[in-house]
């Protein structure tokens, strides 16, 4: 079967605050899960992607910080632990979760993290910068934690009331899908 861009939850959603469990084996399934996952990662523009994100909750995760660390590649972890923490560092993130919105988050500069590949091989990886940063994200959204549980009430809030916008606007955008058309030919 042919990868799918799967839709990605908004926040807030109470399937975003679920746990996540481990995956007990690495099969075709969980492999078809990942190529979806990088799918809906690369099209939505993101570096980082987790299963919850997408309604499935497994600890799995997918990860492309290319952009920003040229060295680096694709990588999915199934079953990721941190296994150690060193420095910290200050970063402005954003989540496909949370659209269009970014504020600092303080987290450990350099991680060490056990994971297994998408062969069911365990890895140990040290991360640092971006993909240090995103390794800690997404492992969060494992834990049905996002990056605005990170600031202040006040922040949050403020976000919460963007995102509710966001959900209406989405909603009448595909409840009137002749709106545009319509408004499109008249106009002509
Ligand atoms: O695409 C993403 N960019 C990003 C930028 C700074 C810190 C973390 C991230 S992860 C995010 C994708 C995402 O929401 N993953 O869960
Ligand atoms: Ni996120």
């Amino acid at each position: 079967m042919k990868a799918m861009v799967r839709e990605i939850l908004i926040w807030p959603d109470p399937r975003l605050k679920k746990k996540a469990v481990p995956v007990t084996k690495v099969d075709d399934d969980v492999r078809a899960l990942i190529r979806d996952m990088f799918e809906t990662m690369y099209h939505a523009d993101g570096v980082g992607l987790a299963a919850p994100q997408v309604g499935v909750h497994l600890n799995v995760i997918v990860l492309d910080t290319t952009p920003r660390q040229p060295e680096s590649k694709p990588i999915a972890m199934v079953n990721p632990e941190i296994l150690s923490y060193e420095g910290k560092i200050v970063y402005a993130e954003g989540c496909l979760s949370i659209p269009g919105e970014s504020e600092d988050v303080e987290r450990a500069a350099q991680v060490t993290v056990r994971y297994l590949d998408e062969q069911g091989v365990e890895q140990t990886i040290k991360a640092d910068g971006l993909l240090a940063v995103a390794v800690q994200h997404e492992t969060d959204h494992l834990k049905g934690i996002v990056f605005v549980d990170h600031v202040s009430m006040l922040k949050r809030e403020l976000i919460r009331k963007r995102m509710k916008k966001l959900k209406v606007d989405r909603a009448e955008e595909s409840e009137k899908p002749s709106k545009r058309a319509s408004g499109a030919s008249a106009s002509l």
